[in-house]
């Protein structure tokens, strides 16, 4: 009997381009090559899907700088750029099957993409199509875990504590903006400054501001908008920011030990090591209290299961006064060997490559049944 062969598909047109090359690279490197092939796929800057050669060597950062598919796919030997626009639906409609012919033998997908058509369930949906299994969220926690407020409103379903939002939406915004205003203006009277204006979709820190009065509030929120026409009013919670990991095990979800970011120093956010590791700088186990430490390990499957994640999520919290109030769950948190979310399992007894199986093990198992 043959293998199962695992696709990776990574890179694509984020501005998580080399970050995802890396993740790759680190996962075809943990991959156990005596239970399975392998296929790694890139997507390249623009687009362009290419079979790319099993080199996780030359998929590492050299001196500061990031990989990308297009070099990859340029100078590997064996590379094929297919003639495919994913983006673009007349070619692919033009060449009914390409995609799947070159996922035609792929038993599993890692699924390597961040953002927009990569974590968002566009992607999942494909696959879904295709009838072929992949790691990780489907199409619905994947399109909840990308949008903050329906996010909210399935933990306030499920009973999790969230922290006081304000959604904006595009409508209200361009044909009632005077009335937006108001309801921001009670919010704030409510809550007290600073608020936070984010784009309610979309992944990573971008678009956010933090505004201290009125005078910031309109460039805050045209950044916001620039991401995303919908967008959060949220108030500062004053606390400490505990993320926890979830993995599926086969008899379901266990929570990992948690882990403490120490709040970041103007100077760290915009580093380099800071932006594309993610890491270093968590405390794991976090410092807290049994009855804490089981209360946020016990929120952490409780989302997992409210937005009916499969495979994994990272869950982040904020330890206020009152308790833990959950932030947001990431379906495709960071995945080096050294990120956040593998460090906790490696503290909690799952190294790398054991995580990376069990991932795989997960989208086999439930390959039969309803997503
Ligand atoms: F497939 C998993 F396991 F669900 C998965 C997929 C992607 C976990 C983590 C990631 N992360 C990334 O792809 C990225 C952080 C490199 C970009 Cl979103």
């Amino acid at each position: 009997t043959r293998k199962p062969r695992i696709a990776v598909v990574f890179g694509g047109r984020s501005s998580e381009h080399g970050i995802s090359v890396v993740t790759a690279g680190a996962i075809l490197r943990a991959i156990d090559r005596t239970k399975y092939d392998v296929l790694p796929i890139g997507i390249t800057r623009d687009g362009r899907w290419a079979l790319t050669a099993d080199e996780p060597d030359r998929m590492g950062i050299t001196e500061r700088r990031v990989p990308s598919v297009d070099q990859l796919a340029e100078s590997a030997e064996g590379a094929v750029i297919l003639p495919v626009e994913p983006a673009n639906r007349e070619v692919v409609y033009a060449e009914p099957g390409l995609v799947p012919k070159a996922l035609g033998d792929v038993d599993v997908v890692f699924p390597m993409l961040h953002g927009p058509y990569g974590e968002d369930g566009t992607l999942q949906g494909m696959l879904d199509l295709a009838g072929i299994p992949y790691v990780g969220a489907g199409v619905l926690a994947s399109a909840v875990g990308q949008d903050k407020e329906y996010m909210k409103r399935i933990f306030l379903s499920f009973g999790l504590p969230v922290g006081p939002y304000l959604v904006v939406r595009p409508r209200e915004w361009e044909q009632d903006e005077a009335g937006a205003r108001a309801r921001i203006a009670e919010f704030a009277a409510d809550h007290g400054w600073p608020l936070f204006i984010k784009p309610a979709r979309g992944g990573s820190s971008m678009g956010i501001t933090k505004v201290d009065s009125f005078e910031g509030l309109d460039e805050a929120v045209a950044e916001a908008r620039r991401h995303d026409p919908k967008f959060l009013v949220e108030s500062l919670l004053r606390g400490r920011e505990i993320e926890c990991g979830v993995l599926e095990f086969e008899d379901g979800p266990r929570a990992s030990l948690p882990a403490e970011i120490p709040p970041v120093t103007s100077h760290d956010f915009y580093d380099f090591e800071a932006k594309y590791i993610d890491s270093a700088s968590g405390i794991v186990p976090a410092p807290l209290t049994e009855e804490e430490t089981a209360e946020v390990r016990r929120l952490a499957v409780a989302a997992f299961e409210a937005t009916s994640c499969e495979g994994l999520v990272r869950a982040d919290f904020f330890l206020t006064e009152d308790g833990f109030v959950i932030n947001e769950i990431n379906t495709m948190p960071g995945f080096t060997p050294i990120s956040m979310y593998p460090r906790m399992w490696q503290e909690s007894g799952v190294a790398y490559p054991e995580l990376v199986d069990r991932l795989i093990q997960a989208a086999l198992n439930r390959s039969t049944g309803l997503r």
